[in-house]
């Protein structure tokens, strides 16, 4: 059964702990069981044995006289009989325009507002991973959990399963403006506009998963843990406030009506509405689940915005990067070159706050906007395609585009620099050469 997944999500009081063990509950043992077992002899029962190892050794357990024990951060690999393979990318990388580790795609290309699979671009910042979806677990645990488990493939897909058309943007998407349009350049993967894709994602709820392992209402972080191990930190990580981990974030499995493809991070990547890019952790191995706040080095030297305007947040060098901004852009390469005569040009836009209701352009640097025609059906965190017919003279021109989201939202007329590049989201001076 398929329900769209709504931004008001689980309600605090249901999250007690004592739900009962239901038929869709495919590692719940009985309530609390797993106190009496140690946390140490649960993760060698998960390497050893699986979760069924782990739940008859919880079934015999007497029952729990000590509170649970206090979390200790400990990456726990799955159960693989051999490591996956690792590649740049296991894509056809013709389409894109190849960074190192990344793939960018060309919004030239994209067919219509739905990202097919293999257009979609890719960041990776270790290599793309090949797991087998036998040898995959999804570990839960922390000191905000009644009890550690490890969910199969098999048993999330038993979960209710939630498809969302969504857009994910890296947080570094447009960074090549920072030098194209402010001329002062950042530090990192020189993006144009195609480090974006929309696509439809379907998986588990964190929230569903969260609750089979007992999240408590002392629950503060999420901790969400890939398994690469080529990354810069030993499995790429974002920690998310409990409050969004439990809103509306998948685990997704599928896109696009496939199975995740490997690059996305197969069998299962988690998927964070509005938020930027590396927040969806790909190939997802752990989830840690704490009272505490995780600093890590995704929120504190990466993913924040370092500059004169981003004053240091907690431990965070800067503003750290959470919630994407409302961009608009051209699908032309850049810059383009046209034939003469009248165009109608398009292009894409789209907001994490609200589905996107208005689209101007400008070619005389933004003295005048014009309306452009939306096309397809407004969705929230989807793309909106827009697109207008222009007349232009013969030589060079530059073409603005400004969306404005349906809170009133809207592109501001600069963005202060910041040293990683991030959320770069002025109306863009597309340079385009008609003749
Ligand atoms: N495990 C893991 N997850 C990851 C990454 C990674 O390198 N490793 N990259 C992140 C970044 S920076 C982005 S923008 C998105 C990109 O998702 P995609 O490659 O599926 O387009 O994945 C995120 N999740
Ligand atoms: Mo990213």
């Amino acid at each position: 059964m398929d329900r769209s997944v709504g931004a008001a999500g689980l309600e605090r009081r249901s999250l007690t702990g004592t739900r009962a063990a239901g038929p869709q509950d495919p590692f719940a043992g009985p309530p609390h069981s797993i106190t009496g077992v140690k946390r140490r002899r649960v993760l060698q029962l998960l390497l050893a044995g699986g979760p069924p190892a782990v739940l008859a050794a919880c079934r015999d357990a007497e029952a729990p006289t000590a509170p649970p024990p206090p979390a200790e951060p400990a990456p726990l690999p799955p159960p693989a009989a051999e490591p996956p393979e690792v590649a740049p990318f296991f894509k056809d990388t013709a389409p894109f325009i190849e960074h190192g580790g990344s793939l960018e795609a060309r919004l030239e290309d994209m067919p219509g507002v739905i990202t097919p699979n293999d257009l979609f671009f890719v960041r990776n910042n270790g290599g793309s991973l090949g797991i087998r979806e036998e040898d995959w677990r999804l570990v839960i645990e922390g000191d905000a959990v009644e009890k550690g488990i490890a969910i199969s493939y098999d048993g999330l897909r038993s979960l209710p399963s939630h498809s969302l058309t969504a857009y994910l943007e890296c947080a570094g998407n447009h960074r090549a403006m920072f030098d194209r349009v402010q001329g002062r350049p950042a530090e990192g993967t020189q993006w144009g506009t195609g480090g974006i894709g929309n696509g439809v994602w379907r998986g588990a709820r964190l929230a569903d998963a969260l609750e089979l392992a007992g999240i408590t209402p002392a629950a503060a972080s999420v901790l969400l843990v890939g398994l690469d191990s080529e990354a810069p930190e030993e499995g790429f990580r974002r920690a998310l406030p409990a409050e969004k981990a439990l809103a509306d974030v998948l685990l997704g499995y599928e896109l696009n009506g496939e199975p995740l493809p490997r690059d996305h991070g197969f069998p299962v990547r988690a998927l964070v509405p509005g938020w930027v890019g590396s927040s969806s952790i790909k190939w997802l191995g752990r989830i840690e689940v704490s009272s505490e706040p995780h600093w890590t080095r995704n929120n504190t030297s990466s993913y924040v915005l370092i500059g004169d305007s981003y004053p240091a947040e907690g431990r965070a060098m800067g503003r750290i990067a959470t919630v994407q901004t409302i961009k608009s852009a051209l699908a032309l390469p850049w810059p383009a070159e046209l034939g003469p005569g009248p165009h109608t040009l398009h292009g894409f836009a789209q907001s994490p706050e609200g589905r996107i209701d208005r689209v101007e352009w400008s070619d005389d640097g933004g003295a005048t906007w014009n309306a452009a025609r939306l096309t397809g059906i407004p969705t929230e965190l989807s793309w909106r395609r827009f697109e207008f017919d222009w007349e232009p003279m013969t030589g060079s021109h530059t073409v603005m585009t400004r969306a404005t989201d349906r809170t009133g939202g809207t592109q501001p007329e600069s963005v202060p620099w910041n040293r990683k590049g991030y959320l770069f989201n002025q109306p863009l001076p597309h340079p385009i050469r008609v003749g």
